[in-house]
């Protein structure tokens, strides 16, 4: 037995096993939609909308279910960018979440996101890429610092 898989044994719970996310670069022009969190995980910093895959669903339903739950937004088509893989130590309970990041644009851009979930979010708005609110939530400052631009070349 491997040192991780007995770590995963003697905390036998369903925190104990790797989640998947689905998360949204949501682009508008230069400007990316972004959220401060209010949550255990990341409180008070601006995250990207997203969250968990649920059983059955594709990348791309998780994607349009959860922005369109958290700001009513709809999204277009999306394109597989990249994927982490992240402990979060930070909360009651240690979390760890294989992400899977999309890019999408609006299907129409007059659409103004509203804050759907205020108790997990204090509100979301467009920022420029060039000049990001902070902090960030942690796994998206890890990127933004390695050089990662989520626009398209
Ligand atoms: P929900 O599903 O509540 O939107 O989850 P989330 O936004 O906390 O995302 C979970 C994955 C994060 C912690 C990478
Ligand atoms: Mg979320």
């Amino acid at each position: 037995m491997s040192k991780a898989s007995s770590t995963v044994a003697t905390t036998d719970n369903e925190a104990a096993k790797p989640k998947v996310a689905v998360v949204v670069f949501l682009l508008n022009g230069k400007k990316v939609l972004l959220g401060r969190r209010r949550s255990a995980v990341g409180n008070s910093t601006f995250a990207l909308p997203g969250g968990n895959l649920e059983f059955g669903e594709n990348f791309e339903e998780c994607a349009a279910r959860e922005v369109k739950e958290e700001t009513g937004l709809e999204i277009g088509a999306t394109e597989l960018l990249t994927v982490t893989n992240n402990l979060f130590v930070e909360g009651p309970k240690p979390l760890h979440y294989v992400t899977i990041f999309l890019r999408s644009s609006l299907t129409n851009t007059d659409q103004v996101p509203q804050n759907v979930e205020p108790e997990k979010c204090d509100g979301w708005d467009w920022y420029d890429w060039d000049n990001l609110p902070q902090p960030l939530f942690w796994p998206l400052e890890k990127m933004v610092n390695s050089g990662f631009n989520p626009f398209p070349a």
